[in-house]
């Protein structure tokens, strides 16, 4: 570390074990001109020296930035994104500076930023900067406030930060937005909210609609098979970790075509914040389920006084799945009966023949009138067994007949999603971590200064063996 930023560290009051978050390297940047670099993501949980804790967003960076006569400037360029959203699945996104969900701005209220924007994508884009009070020119909506910025382009946004809260840029392009180009724009309060929080996270939520053997999501699309936070469906979603005792803040923020209802485990938490700022404390309430609705964002708080390894995941069963409804139904289907989701590109809307909500298609779809009841039959379909659940004695003929059967499958995958934040979790825990699902892994102090070990020493190791009966070959 050179004694610049070292100096710089020890002016700006930074705690934690010198290790820099892009705030702070962008400011060592001005003074000492060290280079800019990735972000460490053994940031977590430091405090800078207004007393805001450093947001974290999993399995996404965070945007440098270089100081210029008082002006943070950041180089944002919109671009596609080749991403593994999960073991199974890699896509081409669009997305900001490699990444999707485009990279974290964070920032201070007060603060005066400069984005120099640069365009290359095939086609002309905006950026907005969802619900900042810019002027008029600054709030990237093409013609009504600003030219288009045409591929290969550039567009300076300049503006002063009078808010804090969780915000966030966005295309203001429909279909470029389903593509997947949005980031967080998270901006810290000169007077750091109270009750203090030990670590604050963000999450954005998305949706894709990825037909077989195609890896460019359907924008068009009204069903969505992938969901995903931060970019990463379960259980490639990356864990968050808390020491025991610990207060914790987590935002969300939604932009697709569907509301999630974030829901977690074994606490409650206070909604604390939406998309306009901070909610004064004599409007918080208990709740374990926050409704997050498109464009909107949450921020939620609890005390992290119960050990354990607790999911947060939207509620909605359909996005608790990985390729949803399409992966059970008709593909192994055979005969005659209401095929449940169709095909995969009927149940994303490409239908050949007829339409959605005729009696053929309708009822496959979930949108049937009640016309080919008579369709129906007690099982559901001619999938093969799932090799985790012959856990009984029962005979494949057997289980036939049970009405519905079958209906869920799990895929283990530990070894596949193996990392450092991992470390410790029960063997098969990857069974019952999909779509749009992860943990808060709240862990005493022992065993959290552990795994924080590891993810500063970036020891990833073999999962433990999973039981017999479970392996997934
Ligand atoms: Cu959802």
């Amino acid at each position: 570390m050179s004694n610049s930023r070292r100096n710089f560290l020890k002016k700006s009051g930074l705690v934690g074990a010198g290790i820099l978050a892009s705030t702070t390297v962008g400011s060592a940047q001005h003074e000492g001109h060290v280079p800019a670099q990735p972000q460490p993501r053994t940031d977590v949980g430091q405090v800078t020296s207004d007393g805001n804790v450093l947001v974290h967003t999993p399995d996404v960076p965070k945007l440098p930035w270089t100081m210029e006569g008082g002006v943070k400037v950041f180089r944002l360029t919109a671009e596609v994104v080749k991403t593994r959203i999960n073991p199974m699945r890699e896509i081409f996104a669009w997305g900001y500076n490699g990444s999707v969900p485009g990279p974290t701005i964070e920032v201070n209220e007060g603060d005066r930023v400069r984005i120099l924007f640069q365009n290359n994508l095939p086609e002309a884009t905006t950026v907005h900067w969802h619900g900042l009070e810019v002027p008029l020119q600054m709030d990237g909506v093409p013609f009504i406030s600003q030219p288009m910025v045409e591929p290969g382009g550039t567009f300076t946004y300049e503006f002063t930060l009078y808010q804090n809260g969780t915000f966030f840029y966005h295309s203001h392009m429909a279909m470029q937005e389903m593509m997947g180009m949005i980031g967080f724009f998270i901006i810290h309060p000169k007077d750091a909210y109270a009750p203090h929080c030990h670590k604050d996270f963000g999450l954005i939520l998305q949706e894709w609609a990825l037909l077989p053997n195609n890896p460019v999501p359907n924008s068009l699309a009204m069903e969505f098979n992938w969901l995903t936070l931060n970019g990463k469906a379960g259980p490639a979603t990356t864990p968050m970790i808390v020491k025991q005792g610990e207060r914790v803040r987590i935002r969300f923020v939604n932009l697709g075509m569907d509301h999630h209802p974030m829901h977690i485990h074994g606490n409650q938490f206070y909604v604390t914040g939406t998309e306009g700022g901070r909610i004064p404390e004599s409007r918080w309430f208990r709740e374990n389920t926050v409704l997050v609705g498109v464009a909107q964002a949450r921020n939620i708080e609890f005390d992290a006084v119960f050990p354990g390894e607790w999911m947060l995941h939207c509620h909605l069963p359909h996005h608790m799945m990985n390729q949803m409804v399409s992966m059970v139904g008709p593909m192994g289907m055979a005969g005659q009966g209401v095929q449940t989701g169709k095909g995969m590109e009927e149940g994303m809307g490409i239908v050949k023949q007829g339409h959605a909500l005729s009696k053929d298609m309708a009822p496959g779809l979930g949108r049937g009138m009640g016309d080919t009841t008579e369709k129906e039959r007690n099982t559901s379909n001619l999938v093969g067994p799932s090799p985790h659940l012959q856990q009984n004695n029962l005979k494949e003929t057997d289980k036939k007949r049970v009405p519905g059967y079958p209906q869920d499958m799990v895929m283990i995958m530990d070894r596949e999603v193996a990392k450092p934040e991992t470390y410790g979790l029960p063997p098969g825990w990857t069974a019952s971590m999909m779509g749009m699902m992860t943990l808060v892994r709240v862990l005493p102090p022992t065993q959290y200064e552990e795994v924080m070990r590891r993810i500063r020493e970036r020891i990833i190791e073999a999962p433990a063996a999973i039981p017999a009966g479970h392996k997934h070959g």
